[in-house]
């Protein structure tokens, strides 16, 4: 039997990786600058290896004046405690995606989220590098949030259980399943006939095991990294949605850092996000297997069966009103009609 993983052991397994190598180059000076980066997803996690690889790439370009300090694994507390530490300055940056914990902030920034948007990567990334994600930045800057232009992939969503594959939208129907802390995820699951729990995600794998709940729904990548095999038994590719963190950092901590040092830190931060895109996209297609071969039953799903539910539900035309037709169109111009 697995053993339970509290926060605590999270932090404790994630403890060995952080920025700092085994023999750091020296620097004249004690850094003038150190951001603490914290994050939600263990330290193996290519978001995790590429921020990590970033930190010591712009202390290195920086000649050490400006530090990055890690904390993977939710090590500084849940996602809404790091939010609330971002936005009063003890944290200085944080990754989280628009459709989280930061729409209970910033409603808007959970259109990336409406379910079935996006029908794959070269469509996403048109919106997310494109006017929607421009729009959504603005967002953010607005609720008084520095935000970086590059948003980093989480990857498209399946659903897993500990009680039964999913194959049509009846399946759903009650089960209990985790979803983030947000009012775009609960109703996604509500409208699909779901039951489902809001929870940060450092509490998923024990809810998982403890069977507070009976399924949940994230990436391959996740899955793989928080070892959310150990405690599921089916895996649904239903691709739902899509995810991703923005890079958040605390206005008046950027706002002290001198101006070449914020652009050495963005454009290397921005490049290292392009690299963990491309990783994030390989792991998530070949981890079929792997996951596979861990225990995880997969099947595939016609999404046109969720799809219409939604639709008979209201689900778009909910949404299409909550964010007004302006918002609706940015996200329709590039994905097609919804609803
Ligand atoms: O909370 C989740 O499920 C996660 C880790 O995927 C996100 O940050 C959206």
């Amino acid at each position: 039997m697995p053993k339970v993983i509290t926060r605590r052991g999270f932090a404790a397994l994630a403890g060995g990786v952080g920025v700092t190598a085994a023999m750091p180059p020296r620097y004249a000076h004690a850094a003038e600058f150190t951001f603490k980066i914290g994050t939600n997803v263990p330290a193996s996690h290519p978001l995790n290896v590429h921020l990590s690889r970033a930190a010591e790439q712009v202390k290195a370009e920086t000649d050490g004046r400006f530090e990055l300090r890690l904390f993977p694994a939710n090590q500084l507390g849940a996602d809404a405690d790091m939010l609330s530490q971002l936005r009063s300055g003890g944290l200085e940056c944080f990754l989280n995606s628009g459709v989280n914990v930061l729409s209970t902030l910033i409603p808007s920034a959970s259109i990336s989220g409406v379910g079935f948007a996006f029908k794959d990567y070269p469509s996403l990334w048109s919106a997310m590098d494109g006017k929607l994600g421009a729009y959504l930045r603005g967002q953010i800057s607005r609720a008084g949030i520095v935000v970086l232009d590059k948003v980093w992939d989480n990857g498209f969503r399946l659903i897993t259980s500990s009680v039964k594959p999913i194959s049509q939208p009846d399946d759903l129907r009650g089960m209990k399943i985790r979803v983030p802390v947000s009012a775009m995820w609960l109703s996604l699951f509500r409208a699909l006939g779901a039951a489902p729990t809001s929870l940060n995600f450092a509490e998923v794998y024990s809810a998982l095991q403890t069977k507070v709940v009976d399924g949940q729904e994230n990436p391959p990548a996740i899955i793989q990294a928080a070892k959310l095999y150990e405690v599921q038994k089916y895996a649904s590719v239903t691709n739902h949605m899509w995810d991703g963190w923005w890079f958040l950092i605390n206005r008046r901590a950027w706002g002290r850092v001198p101006t070449n040092l914020q652009e050495t830190a963005a454009r290397i931060l921005n490049a290292a996000c392009m690299a963990e895109r491309e990783d994030v996209a390989r792991q998530n297609a070949a981890l079929r297997t792997d996951l596979s071969n861990a225990g995880l039953i997969f099947n595939d799903v016609d999404q046109g069966t969720f799809r219409e539910k939604l639709t008979a539900a209201g689900f778009y035309r909910e949404w299409r009103s909550k964010f007004g037709e302006e918002t609706w169109g940015l996200l329709e111009e590039t994905v097609g009609t919804l609803a």
